[in-house]
């Protein structure tokens, strides 16, 4: 079925690091509404906006106090309304970010439950210690954040559950008055004018048992909470009772997720989420969880890709987002080779832009910019990278293989200020940022890139407009063809015509019809994710395309034969 949510971009705006308007150092709403023309240029027509609520911002927002109103740092509700409203005058919807697994220790639900407050006492999972003793937690669960899951309160004289930060206490989801509270929530920024919601984790709000969980080097319980069977109950109910009754989607970030529990959850005749983000595909070149690296290959994001893209109904598509490091530093050329560097942000626009789903693409992704270049953890914010940090001093790893890591992995790659301008401030503000601007803003800034075709983001312009104007790209099969060495190659077929039952996947069946508009037909992508020039296989042959590149980032003007040049992304139509 054909909907606005799956022909849309979103744009993902982490608040705090977008634009500031007041010199305080920390982007806020109004800074926001001052870059809308931006956001719309690209081509965007969905923005996502990490936490603005009230919060104590121990991380950055995901920490919510109030769920109904706006962090002042960030500015006022009636920011929020106008900002609602300077969206829609330029076609842009926006989503909300549901954080709704755990709240702030500092929302006052929880402040009521440790005071045991009538109503309030089974808000949050509370339970005393292992047989009763205070010294031992009720179970051997970690967090995401590599802690202990459960922290003793003093004041009620028990321990609660945290899959976050300790700051950040579960909410106990075999309550229903929670699960009420969850729809009035919903339903207070649908009527504010919310087109969706990101949902934050939303596949660990049931914990079916607090019995202790199978030992696992990076977080412990798992089986106990993540993709249960309350959990899809829950989906259903808010679905039912809230989501269907307005012109909305919902994307989930469902942590550590499979496939088989990706279809559950995104199931269009299930009617709970309607897409979820998964990590797979991040993580080719991954040991374990974003921490541990391996070897990237080629061949085998096209095989996690290729699982997921026919897998699943729909696929949300993203590359970067606030968790994760600078695509063009993971799986590109990093910044040392200015060509390079170029080449390789526009080949990951091509391979984004070219896949089946909701293509998110999250704030200077479209610029290019590159993971951070601090110099030590004095100038890291990221809670989750201390932690790391600490437990791996436990374990004995020696500081720069230590450093090394958390250089690769830590969100704060993510974080840093979005780089408007070579000046100071990066544009981004006049005072002093929050978090340390990337040294590249001198030469990857948006100032030296709107005007220019030839840019990162004249690149991004362009695909954003092709995938628009074609129902092969926005609703086409996908379908592996190679992968040689560093190179992978695949197609985009056309659509099923309304009316006739889609082929089942991997059977081609013969010459698919051109659609109404002229845009559709066959594409070929190819791309080289390495810095050498590489050999297509023998079977590739290059005649069959007639007609020169749609797209290239190399500026070809004929197909490729026998080889791919380094970080080269060519689409072909047409065979
Ligand atoms: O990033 C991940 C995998 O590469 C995930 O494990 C991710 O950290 C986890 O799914 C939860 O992330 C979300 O909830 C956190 C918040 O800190 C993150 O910023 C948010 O995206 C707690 O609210």
């Amino acid at each position: 079925m054909k909907a606005w949510w799956k022909e849309g971009v979103v744009y993902q705006i982490y608040p705090r690091s977008f634009q500031d308007s007041n010199g305080d150092g920390v982007g806020d709403l109004p800074g926001i509404i001052s870059r809308l023309d931006a956001v719309a240029e690209l081509g965007a027509d969905i923005i996502w906006l990490s936490p603005v609520y009230a919060s104590p911002g121990i991380d950055n927002g995901y920490d919510i106090s109030d769920y109904r109103s706006i962090d002042p740092l960030l500015g006022t509700m009636a920011d929020m309304d106008r900002l609602f409203g300077e969206a829609k005058k330029r076609g842009i919807r926006i989503i909300m970010d549901l954080v709704v697994n755990h709240t702030s220790d500092e929302h006052e639900w929880f402040q009521k439950s440790r005071r045991r407050e009538p109503g309030y006492e089974d808000y949050y999972i509370w339970l005393p210690g292992k047989n009763g003793r205070p010294v031992v937690p009720p179970n051997n669960w970690t967090s995401f954040f590599m802690e202990d899951a459960w922290t003793w309160d003093e004041l009620r004289g028990e321990y609660y559950l945290h899959l976050f930060h300790k700051k950040q206490p579960d909410l106990n989801y075999k309550n229903p008055k929670v699960i009420d509270e969850v729809k009035g929530i919903l339903k207070f920024w649908l009527d504010r004018g919310a087109s969706g919601f990101r949902c934050d984790v939303i596949n660990a709000l049931y914990k079916t048992s607090l019995e202790d969980g199978k030992k696992n080097i990076m977080i412990t319980g798992t089986e106990h909470f993540l993709c249960q069977e309350g959990n899809h109950e829950i989906l259903r109910i808010l679905r039912r009772d809230v989501l269907d009754h307005y012109d909305c989607f919902t994307v989930g970030e469902t942590a550590l997720v499979n496939l088989e529990d990706a279809k559950l959850l995104s199931d269009e005749k299930r009617r709970e989420l309607n897409m979820v983000f998964y990590f797979d595909h991040l993580e080719v070149d991954r040991l374990v969880a974003r921490f541990v690296p391996k070897k990237f290959r080629a061949g085998e994001l096209l095989k996690r890709l290729d699982k997921w893209q026919r897998g699943l109904e729909w696929n949300a598509v993203y590359l970067e987002n606030h968790d994760q490091s600078r695509i063009v530093s993971h799986y590109g050329a990093g910044e040392k080779n200015p060509l390079y560097w170029e080449r390789s942000a526009k080949l990951l626009a091509v391979l984004e832009f070219t896949l089946r789903g909701t293509p998110f693409v999250y704030q200077g992704q479209e610029i290019g910019m590159t993971n951070f270049d601090f110099t030590g953890m004095g100038e890291v914010k990221d809670i989750e990278s201390h932690n790391l940090d600490r437990l791996m001093k436990k374990l004995h790893l020696p500081a720069r293989l230590r450093w090394k890591w958390i250089r690769a992995s830590s969100r704060d790659n993510a974080r840093t200020p979005y780089q408007w301008s070579a000046g100071a401030g990066a544009g981004f503000t006049t005072g002093e940022p929050w978090l340390g601007i990337n040294g590249s803003h001198r030469r990857i800034n948006y100032e030296a890139q709107k005007d220019d075709p030839a840019s990162v983001l004249g690149f991004y312009k362009r695909i954003l407009r092709l995938r628009a104007g074609s129902e092969t790209l926005k609703y086409g099969e996908f379908h592996p063809l190679f992968a040689r060495g560093p190179c992978i190659a695949y197609e985009r077929r056309p659509p099923a015509p309304a009316g006739r039952p889609e082929t089942s996947a991997g059977q081609a069946d013969g010459a698919p019809p051109e659609d109404a508009a002229g845009s559709g037909g066959v594409y070929t992508v190819l791309l080289n994710f390495s810095g050498k020039t590489a050999e297509l296989p023998r079977s590739w042959a290059a005649a069959p395309f007639a007609t020169e590149p749609v797209l290239s980032n190399t500026g070809r003007t004929a197909p490729p034969s026998g080889t791919l040049e380094p970080w080269e992304a060519v689409i072909l139509k047409g065979r």
